[in-house]
């Protein structure tokens, strides 16, 4: 794929994003009344580079072309929701099933299975549409939903751990484990000082 074509084909991704992104601040700002505090600590978005979407496509066994890429990658647009508490994810979720234009293509609540290494975080594909001159076309867009602590701990992890080779790595993935565990136990223990539970001074 020559960059020209990179760019091009990107383009109507990120508007996707873009439209996602201002869906999302809306819901940031009026998901609850105004006593009770933001769902939304912050939004983070990327675009996959092209020798990411190459290398992506080439573990596929696919030939790294535009028609594949379209074909086989749904995380071209990257999402990242991280809340304040695991309710706050849930409820977003569900607000953003009730916009009837946009079509779930895939999900998977790590939250409530987590994955085996301690991973924790709501992953939704949603197609978005887009309109042009010639007419609409939905795109994906994957969003990831995370606390602050799932965030905490699947950054540190990507950093040091996932898809790293690393002499040390069984020991290290032990302990990861269990400070996946201890982040569980944390922001239950926040969840009980919610605002719920408090009244504004
Ligand atoms: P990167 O480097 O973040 O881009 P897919 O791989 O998307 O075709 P799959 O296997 O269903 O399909 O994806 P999954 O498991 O939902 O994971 C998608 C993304 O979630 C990953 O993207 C990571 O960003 C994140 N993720 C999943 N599992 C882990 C994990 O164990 N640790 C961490 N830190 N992040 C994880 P990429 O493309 O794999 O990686």
């Amino acid at each position: 794929m020559t960059n020209e074509e990179y760019h091009t084909f990107i383009q109507p991704y990120a508007d996707a994003s873009e439209v996602l992104l201002a869906r999302l601040n809306v819901l940031k700002h009026n998901l609850y009344g105004e006593a009770s505090g933001e769902p939304i600590h912050n939004i983070q978005n990327r675009m996959k580079k092209k020798e990411s979407i190459e290398g992506k496509l080439r573990k596929k066994e696919k030939e790294a072309t535009i028609m594949n890429a379209k074909d086989y990658l749904q995380d071209i647009a990257g999402v990242r929701v991280i809340c304040y508490f695991v309710e706050d994810i849930y409820n977003l979720v569900d607000s953003l099933k009730r916009q009837t234009d946009l079509i779930v293509i895939r999900e998977c609540d790590y939250i409530s299975k987590p994955k085996p290494n301690g991973y924790r975080s709501y992953h939704i594909i949603v197609g978005v549409p887009v309109y042009c001159i010639d007419g609409m076309e939905y795109f994906p867009v994957e969003i990831q939903l995370r606390t602050m602590s799932m965030d905490f701990w699947a950054s540190m992890e990507h950093r040091i751990l996932y898809k790293m080779e690393r002499d040390d790595r069984e020991k290290l993935a032990a302990e990861l484990k269990e400070y996946a565990e201890h982040l569980v136990k944390i922001e239950r223990r926040f969840e009980q000082f919610s605002v719920g539970n408090a009244v504004k001074l």
